[in-house]
């Protein structure tokens, strides 16, 4: 994946020119990293619009910290549903919600006298978070039709979905954009970031760190580690020398070893962890030792590639 400032522009204007066009913005974030990866510069692009988050990869979350989440934003007036796109648990959800969000914006129109129309959907979201997964779930065989016509315009194509609603068929890419000190952190952990264009031991030692605190069974399975040293250090050594991750001379591989704790994290082998607690002041919580050269970069430049 590359990402630079060319590509961003692009992505902004392709939102900009989209949304005008929608009713309801459906925002899908990470259930792992709600805060870090939202956008909450949708909010203004939207405008009037309502949004509808959507805390999708809920499967591989706590399910009693996705509940929090859920809480909190109701507390802030807004919609967050969870959602698994791949298996399309809570999708039921999702088009329910999504009607009953766009009703006044319909109903206002009739008053005006508007001929009738199905209300409009736009997907957005930061890289991998499952938006094109998430139109796949929505539109079903219908959109497997469309893409099938040979020549397709590369123009807009409207998705007609059931109960009114139509689709937009393309996401719109957000950019990361909150200023966490954590958030290339957190985003490199959930696999958001590829592992080649990050710092991997970085990554591993602050997510076994967090690990140790809410995990630290699931850590010790899937390890076969006898007891829990308290220096993700050591952890990594271990896995290495346990899955034959070995440099000449027979030390463990700690490159190799925090690049296989990623994916197996990634992957839900360690278990539903959520990464940020809904209250504020616990973001950071983990971020207490220096989590290196990625905190501080700008958006833009974490996702340079080089
Ligand atoms: N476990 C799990 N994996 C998911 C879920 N949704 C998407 N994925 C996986 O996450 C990865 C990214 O999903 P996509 O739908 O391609 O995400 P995207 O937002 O369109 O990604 P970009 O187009 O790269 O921005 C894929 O490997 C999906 O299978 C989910 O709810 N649960
Ligand atoms: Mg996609």
């Amino acid at each position: 994946m590359q990402w630079y400032p060319g590509h961003m522009a692009k992505a902004k204007g392709l939102i900009y020119n989209n949304i005008k066009l929608v009713d309801l913005v459906l925002e899908v974030i990470d259930a792992r990293i709600p805060a870090a990866s939202s956008n909450p510069e949708i909010i203004k692009i939207a405008g009037e619009k309502p949004r509808l988050l959507i805390l999708n990869k809920a499967d591989l979350a706590d399910p009693l910290v996705t509940d929090k989440w859920q809480k909190w934003y109701k507390e802030k007036g807004e919609y967050a549903l969870a959602l698994n796109a791949v298996s399309g648990r809570g999708i039921r959800e999702v088009i329910a919600i999504s009607r009953q969000l766009v009703q006044p914006t319909m109903a206002a129109l009739e008053l005006k006298g508007r001929k009738k129309r199905p209300a409009r959907l736009m997907v957005v979201g930061i890289p991998n978070v499952g938006k094109s997964s998430l139109i796949n779930r929505l539109a079903g065989r219908r959109r497997a039709a469309t893409g099938a016509k040979p020549g397709i315009t590369r123009g807009k194509q409207w998705i007609s979905l059931a109960g009114e609603l139509e689709l937009l068929d393309m996401p719109g890419v957000l950019w990361p954009s909150r200023r966490d000190a954590c958030l290339g952190l957190k985003l490199a952990a959930t696999g958001a970031l590829p592992l080649e264009s990050i710092p991997v031991e970085e990554v591993a030692h602050w997510l076994v760190t967090l690990l140790l605190e809410r995990a630290p069974q699931q850590l010790r399975k899937q390890y076969g580690l006898p007891t829990l040293p308290p220096d993700p250090y050591q952890i990594l050594n271990y896995i290495g020398k346990k899955r034959g991750m070995l440099l000449p001379g027979g030390v463990s591989d700690l490159n190799r070893a925090a690049g296989l704790l990623l994916r197996e994290f990634q992957n839900g082998q360690l278990g539903r962890v959520t990464l940020e607690l809904p209250a504020e002041e616990n973001n950071n919580e983990v971020c207490g030792h220096d989590p290196g050269g990625i905190k501080d970069l700008a958006p833009g430049t974490i996702f340079a590639g080089d």
